[in-house]
């Protein structure tokens, strides 16, 4: 979503103030925001601004605020499902619960997931070994979340 000009949060503003009052109800305003994408409802918005109808000045602040904050709702809503998702991933290959992945965990998911195949003679610590940081032969949260961002079969593919 664009920032939106104060000429065109004006020209809004009286498109809205049907019978030129110079006043805007919620109503109005609910529509408006329901056109642009923005799902609220009547009552929160009557609870933001605390009046059933916006002047010019209302209407600005108002809708300044209302569109910054759905627009930071819905970065942070995609930073939460992508952790989200990671941290679902996580618990799948930390099988004991303790949250730390090991070889032995690694190899016993990739091979449920069909990812590794027994007879390739793939070891796991070498796997784990590449995103171990720390070096303490298991994978953390934060180890896991580098493995994650690259595909598993990487090792002859350029970059
Ligand atoms: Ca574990
Ligand atoms: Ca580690």
């Amino acid at each position: 979503m664009s920032p939106i000009s104060t000429d065109d949060l004006h020209r809004i503003f009286k498109n809205l103030d049907k019978n030129n009052n110079g006043l805007v109800c919620i109503h109005e305003l609910y529509h408006l925001l329901d056109k642009i994408g923005i799902h609220t409802t009547l009552e929160e918005i009557e609870k933001l601004v605390g009046k059933t109808s916006l002047d010019y000045i209302d209407f600005y602040f108002f809708y300044d605020a209302m569109v910054k904050e759905k627009i930071a709702e819905q970065q942070s809503d995609d930073d939460h499902n992508l952790m989200d998702d990671l941290f679902k991933a996580f618990k799948v290959f930390d099988i004991n619960g303790d949250g730390y992945i090991s070889c032995e965990e690694l190899q016993s998911v990739l091979l449920r997931l069909g990812l590794l195949d027994k007879s390739s003679g793939q070891d796991c610590r070498e796997m784990i070994h590449v995103y171990d940081k720390n070096s303490d032969g298991v994978l953390d949260f934060e180890e896991f979340k580098n493995m994650m961002s690259v595909p598993i079969s990487t090792s002859d593919s350029e970059i």
